[in-house]
């Protein structure tokens, strides 16, 4: 299982990259590391698990934090309404996004970054996504607000962007124009 120890931190170079696409259908290995990944967001979430392993609780992880440049991410969380979102998606893509941008008042963090960096963090408020999911399936999913935020966090992990590249820097908690803030 993966665990910590396994997801890389500031500095290691494959943060900064943009990961490669994989060619489908994936290598066992690839669907293999993908399942891995969704079972690690599963576990950091289980009290139990979480405290035994050490792990920081994570609602998505992209490959490029565990070293490995492919785009590949894994998702899992509720949305406030409750609609679980559960993922582990090839080559994800944003094909088209609002105006309206979304922001979380508490900021975001990183399973990649050991340090707590403060501002708001931009991003379009809905966006349709196109990928490939863990049985092989075509899809395309249409999210908003803070489903909408947290597939942007990891897509951006695919290109070799950090959250704070977002904040601004002279003022991080200036209000994005045209936004709406998510509690
Ligand atoms: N995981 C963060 C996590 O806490 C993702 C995240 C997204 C945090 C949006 C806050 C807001 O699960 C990662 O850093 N994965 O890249
Ligand atoms: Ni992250």
């Amino acid at each position: 299982m993966l665990t910590m120890e396994d997801v890389v931190r500031e500095g290691h170079p494959s943060l900064r990259k943009v990961a490669n696409e994989v060619s489908l259908p994936p290598s066992e290995e690839e669907l293999s590391l993908l399942q891995d990944m969704l079972e690690f967001l599963k576990n950091s979430q289980d009290e139990k698990v979480c405290a035994k392993y050490n792990l920081r609780p994570g609602v998505g992880i992209a490959a490029p934090q565990l070293g490995i440049e492919k785009r590949m991410i894994a998702l899992h969380f509720e949305d406030i309404s409750g609609k679980l979102f559960s993922y582990g998606l090839f080559n994800p893509k944003i094909v088209s996004h609002s105006v309206e941008k979304a922001y979380l008042t508490v900021g975001e963090g990183c399973l990649s970054v050991d340090r707590n960096v403060e501002g708001f963090v931009p991003r379009y408020a809905r966006i349709t996504v196109k990928a490939t999911d863990l049985e092989g399936n075509a899809i395309k999913l249409r999210l908003k607000d803070y489903a909408a935020i947290v597939f942007q966090h990891e897509i951006d992990h695919l290109n070799g962007v950090m959250f704070y590249d977002h904040i601004n820097k002279e003022n991080p908690f200036e209000i994005p124009e045209n936004s709406k803030s998510i509690d």
